[in-house]
């Protein structure tokens, strides 16, 4: 087969050809030749670098091309900056987006081996810790798939999210080395290296023209090196960039030191540059408020800042429309420190006046707020802040006292609102705002959901709601069906396509024509066996993984993201308690069998949190063991949930747990997964759930719980969590079978913090909402009973999913806040210039 690339070459190109023959070809060419192995010594990790070294070959010339577009047009290029990036593996999704994951299967198999085994051998690249990170790498899919210039700026962390094993039902962090055996995806540009000041102080100076101006004396520098990554679009030529940057030290390695002797003195300030970008900070919406993070964060939006700078001048004279041709959105408050680094660049080094400097850069930023956990909002202390940064903290005084003189001016005599809106927090140590500086410095700031949306505006940032509402504008999240669906559920999107056709794969919406086969015989039961096969696909890795066996048809129950309180898995398993009690009151009760299965990670310093993992694995091991339990209810954890197991769990789900309190999950987008891929959701009104409620219709979602006003009503008046585990029999049972030890041999120590924290505050409100779950949980069940009408609500899940594919989110995002258009990339004329 030749492509239109090669059609004046002829010959079809080792690199770029993708038939059978060729593929085969330039495969065991990069194994001789890249890896230097033969096939009698080769391991399946060679085979699977000469596989990812023959697709990064495919993907460059488009790469390349798609770089020289946007050098040689003018063109708006998004920058998303973001401290995560939660790629997942490249391979198969490579093979996905050039459409040639069939012509290579069977190259590969025609050389005797299995695709699906060296697609395993691919490190799961985990540069982020769950939904924020995951949004920026489903970002990027669309941008690329929608042919928008964009670039993704973060860090290049040595070690990515820890490895989670479970010992003895707790969470144990295993260092995730994975660049061990290299990594085909990046290319480092030593060329494009730049530089980044720390502490020391600043001067006042006066320039040629005699105008007053300020120069950063700093104390010590590390410098940046970017690593490029391909990011190529589905169906499309386009292919743009990752570019993650490396920390190493500066030119100022103390050579002085050193040869005087001081090698320790020399070593320990090269190593302090090297550690910023060694690793990441498992939090997930918890900030570490360390001194390390705040290094991290100034490190690569420095970087960054100063590359988009430095390209933007190599195509036109001055940095005045910066705005036009660049849209530059903050991912959380992580890269905030942006709008003062933007602002030293322009008036600093580029010599800006101030109004000038500061009207691009409110033009070319925009904001994302991605949570309302009040202890998730960055605030750095001023003390930090002189030491390290001293000159953006001049800044940031700065735009506080303009920004707090025409709040004066349009709200005279109002003190206690100055001191809400200021970007210092005044108390026992001054701090810095993050989310005030982002507000304050972009045109634009967003939630990611609808309610969410709503909450920032009348609730966490009501007072800038007040002063600017223009700038508030809501963006549900979404995620990209290509991984999600294609990638992970091969035969559900056969079958799929074989009904409607492709398209889909790009305009999501069309899933809508599936409704039409809801009552066809035929296409159900197709449905219903393609489910049957990816559970027993996923029962497979958890009987190999966890030694659980567990029982196809019966329902599985999953909750699969980070643990959290406000996430409440320890209602899931509240519940799970509450049903075995009632089995062991009752063996022959009548029950519809249910698998359990939780997955996700705990930040290693959140003691709850793996709490709440020892439990679940406690519950699991009396449960799964009991025989009056006869195999009709099982709990698995499934240690290390990621991306890839994410791809193997979504497909295999009946039921989507969606359990957060009302108002505390900004959105979701594991909701949206599980939607895509025919679970049913039980769910409370939250986040992004609501929005997936509206689509798919009341009627084919599981609603419970308190609503986000019954929350707050509830707080205000004073909520007492006794009061539920007084009045409902059915709940003091579970917490007194917890308490008494039932599930720790004994030991009536090990669970007390959470059942106390539970009985004396439950901030999350599970008692309030304990009982509402577990009727809702017995209309899934009986709802479960009728296969039929299960499927049916199934498929009209799936075909209301459109919504969320991250493609309309990324259209929403181009039209109101980056006014970016797409821009074709040609290969033709590629192949012309380069023959
Ligand atoms: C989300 C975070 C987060 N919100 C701080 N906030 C972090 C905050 O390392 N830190 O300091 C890391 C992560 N993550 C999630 O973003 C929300 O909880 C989800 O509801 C949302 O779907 C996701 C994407 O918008």
């Amino acid at each position: 087969m030749e492509t239109s690339v090669q059609s004046n070459i002829k010959i079809e190109d080792d690199r770029t050809g993708l038939s059978v023959e060729t593929l085969k070809r330039a495969f065991a060419d990069n194994l001789f030749y890249i890896q230097g192995k033969y096939n009698a010594i080769a391991t399946p990790n060679d085979y699977y670098m000469a596989l990812a070294y023959t697709l990064r070959d495919r993907l460059l010339q488009r790469w390349l091309k798609t770089v020289k577009t946007y050098l040689d047009r003018d063109v708006k290029i998004v920058y998303y900056l973001s401290a995560e990036f939660l790629m997942g593996r490249h391979l198969g999704n490579s093979l996905i987006n050039l459409e040639i994951y069939e012509s290579v299967r069977q190259a590969v198999q025609a050389s005797g081996l299995n695709l699906d085994e060296l697609l395993e051998q691919e490190p799961d690249p985990g540069l982020g810790n769950g939904g924020l990170g995951r949004l920026a790498a489903c970002f990027l899919d669309s941008l690329a798939t929608l042919e928008i210039p964009a670039i993704g700026y973060g860090i290049r962390y040595e070690f990515g999210i820890f490895n989670q094993s479970i010992q003895d039902g707790w969470q144990v962090e295993i260092p995730d080395k994975w660049l061990r055996f290299g990594n085909p995806w990046e290319i480092e540009r030593p060329d494009a290296t730049v530089e980044v000041k720390f502490g020391g102080h600043t001067e006042v100076y006066h320039d040629d023209k005699g105008q007053e101006r300020v120069r950063w004396i700093p104390s010590h520098t590390a410098i940046g090196i970017p690593f490029d990554t391909p990011v190529p679009g589905y169906d499309t030529n386009t292919v743009n960039t990752l570019r993650l940057w490396k920390a190493e030290a500066g030119d100022d390695f103390n050579f002085q030191a050193f040869n005087a002797g001081d090698y320790d003195g020399a070593v320990s300030s090269k190593m302090r540059s090297e550690t910023i970008s060694k690793v990441l900070y498992p939090n997930d919406n918890t900030p570490q408020g360390r001194q390390l993070r705040l290094e991290q964060q100034i490190f690569f939006v420095s970087c960054s800042l100063q590359d988009i700078i430095r390209n933007h001048l190599r195509k036109y004279k001055n940095l005045e429309n910066l705005h036009e041709t660049a849209a530059i959105q903050l991912n959380d408050t992580h890269p905030a420190i942006s709008i003062a680094e933007m602002m030293r660049l322009l008036l600093d080094e580029h010599k800006m006046d101030w109004d000038v400097a500061w009207r691009i850069t409110q033009r070319t930023f925009a904001y994302t707020n991605h949570t309302l956990m009040p202890e998730a909002l960055e605030r750095w202390t001023v003390s930090l802040f002189s030491s390290l940064l001293p000159r953006h903290l001049e800044i940031i005084y700065e735009i506080n006292n303009r920004f707090l003189n025409d709040v004066k001016t349009w709200y005279p005599g109002d003190d206690a609102l100055l001191s809400r809106l200021s970007l210092i927090e005044e108390g026992q140590e001054k701090q810095v705002r993050m989310a005030h500086l982002a507000c304050v410095g972009s045109h634009s700031v967003n939630g990611v959901a609808a309610l969410h949306t709503e909450l920032l505006k009348h609730d966490v940032l009501k007072d800038f709601y007040k002063l600017w509402p223009e700038k508030f504008i809501n963006k549900t999240n979404g995620v990209t069906p290509r991984r999600w669906v294609l990638l992970s559920n091969p035969k559900l999107s056969a079958l799929i396509t074989a009904k409607i056709g492709k398209t889909w794969l790009t305009h999501l919406d069309e899933l809508r024509k599936l409704e039409a086969y809801t009552d066809d015989p035929v296409f159900c039961k197709d449905w219903h066996q393609i489910k049957r096969e990816n559970k027993a696909k996923l029962a497979e890795y958890i009987q190999y993984h966890s030694g659980v066996e567990i029982n196809v048809d019966s329902l599985f129950d999953i909750q699969v993201k980070r643990i959290h309180e406000y996430k409440r898995q320890h209602l899931a398993i509240l519940q799970v308690v509450g049903l075995y009690i009632k089995i062991k009151n009752n063996p022959n009760i009548d029950i519809v069998p249910r698998t359990f299965i939780f997955g996700g990670k705990a930040a290693p310093g959140y003691f709850m949190a793996k709490l709440v993992i020892k439990l679940i694995n406690s519950v699991a091991n009396v449960v799964n063991k009991d025989p009056d339990v006869r195999n009709r209810l099982k709990v698995v954890f499934l240690p290390n949930f990621s991306a890839s197991l994410g791809q193997l769990i979504y497909p295999a789900a009946d039921l989507s747990e969606q359990i957060s309190t009302a108002g505390k999950e900004a959105s979701g987008t594991g909701n949206m997964k599980f939607t895509m891929n025919g679970a049913l959701t039980i769910g409370t009104l939250d986040g992004a759930n609501i929005e997936i409620r509206e689509e798919v219709g009341d009627e084919n979602f599981f609603l419970f719980g308190l609503t986000t006003p019954e929350v707050y009503d509830m707080k205000a008046k004073g909520y007492n969590p006794q009061h539920f585990y007084q009045t409902n029999p059915e709940l003091k049972a579970v917490i007194d079978r917890i308490s008494m030890g039932y599930f720790s041999s004994g030991d009536t120590e090990l669970f007390k913090p959470l059942i106390d924290s539970l009985m004396y505050h439950d901030d999350y409100m599970l008692f309030a909402d304990y009982q509402a779950y577990v009727d809702c949980q017995e209309r899934v069940s009986e709802t479960y009973r009728d296969q039929k009408k299960w499927t049916k609500m199934a498929i009209l899940n799936v075909a209301r999913s459109g919504k969320f594919s991250a493609d309309r989110t990324i259209k929403e995002y181009c039209d109101e806040i980056w006014h970016a258009k797409p821009v074709k990339v040609s290969l033709e004329e590629y192949t012309q210039a380069h023959a």
